[in-house]
């Protein structure tokens, strides 16, 4: 179980405060400050590396290192990009990680139109309503997203990208959902013999939410789709992150038969539970079941038996407790409860299926 960390000089929550959750292995971490398509260098990672295992924590794998939207569009440059994706694996491979975690989502990275949605209880939460995205201007988006976060930069939604917003859209003009497919399996195979080398497990992150928005492609949003993708690289190295909390934004995404159909190419597990309001309408809740809208014990319980061992890690919290120097839905101590409380789920589900042995 483990826990993500943005990093020196982007997490208000530090390792000392990590550590003391029990159960929490190793952190998820990346290179925050560099650009999507640069290489990494074996310096800065080992830097990264020396920083967390001083804290007695290891790195359980990185989230994420991000593609270059050349590589997303097709463009003629990238091969370039793919070339400098490599080197970094290679960074990655000598030291040690053997899990990265990526998306191939268009234009916006995960989409919410609230981060600060009041709940009856007090706390505030992360929410979506399509009605919202309906009426705006997608070129709109981004300042919706940081009139609520202030200073903070959310990862997928940095300022120098977001002044890109129109040039962004206009790279994607014309990619339709096949070319975008296309252009995904041209990445992996390309990377392929690469991760075989290193045993790096490549761990697609799903669309969230899992339905095209502002007529942009998704093609990460169910069961179908994550197959094909599975099939069409037949690698083990070419595999899955499992996120409930993305998939089950579409109430038709049935979580552990998704599990079950993946098994064996699901290489790292975001653990969320959220609430469905209305059609296209959720909000994040706490991960204890009878909160939201999924069974987390039937998650847990599938992914245990799909034989899965990758690392996992509470996704997105809610803020609670008046702790407010955290980026939103990712607060310390929600991320906390959430954790012990999964830990709970796998520990009985674990000595449940030793007792029927
Ligand atoms: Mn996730």
């Amino acid at each position: 179980m483990t826990m993500r960390w943005f990093g020196p000089g982007h997490d208000p929550i530090t390792l000392d405060k990590l550590r003391q959750v029990p159960g929490l292995s190793g952190v998820i971490t990346t290179l925050y400050g560099s650009a999507p398509g640069e290489a990494w260098t074996k310096e800065e990672f080992a830097a990264l590396k020396r920083e967390v295992e001083a804290s007695g924590l290891s790195i359980a794998g990185i989230e994420s290192v991000n593609i270059h939207d050349s590589i997303k569009t097709g463009a003629p440059e990238r091969d370039k990009y793919i070339e400098n994706y490599i080197a970094t694996l290679n960074v990655l491979g000598d030291a040690g990680v053997r899990m990265v975690c990526y998306n191939f989502m268009p234009v916006f990275d995960w989409t919410r139109t609230s981060l600060f949605k009041a709940r009856k209880d007090g706390s505030t939460v992360l929410s979506y309503d399509q009605k919202i995205i309906d009426e705006i201007d997608p070129e709109k988006m981004f300042s919706i997203i940081s009139s609520e976060t202030g200073d903070a930069v959310l990862p997928g939604w940095e300022p120098e990208r977001m002044a890109r917003i129109k040039e962004l859209f206009e790279m994607y003009r014309g990619i339709d959902a096949e070319i975008l497919f296309e252009n995904l399996i041209y990445f992996l195979k390309a990377i392929m013999p690469t991760c075989a080398r290193h045993e790096i497990k490549m761990a697609i992150h799903p669309d969230d939410p899992a339905w095209p928005i502002f007529g942009l492609p998704r093609i990460v949003t169910n069961r179908e789709q994550l197959l094909r993708l599975a099939r069409a690289v037949d690698h083990p190295c070419n595999g899955v992150t499992l996120c409930s909390g993305s998939l089950a934004s579409n109430p038709a995404n049935d979580i552990p038969e998704i599990i079950a159909a993946l098994s064996g190419r699901i290489h790292f597990a975001h653990l969320r539970n959220l609430r469905h309001n209305a059609p296209g309408d959720f909000e994040e809740s706490a991960h204890l079941s009878s909160d939201g809208s999924l069974d987390m014990h039937a998650i847990v319980k599938a992914l245990r038996d799909s034989g899965f061992e990758g690392p996992a890690r509470p996704d997105h919290g809610r803020q609670i407790w008046g702790e407010t120097d955290c980026l939103p839905g990712y607060g310390l101590y929600d991320r906390a409860l959430g954790l012990a409380y999964l830990n709970g789920l796998a520990e009985a589900v674990e000595k449940a299926a030793r007792a029927r042995q």
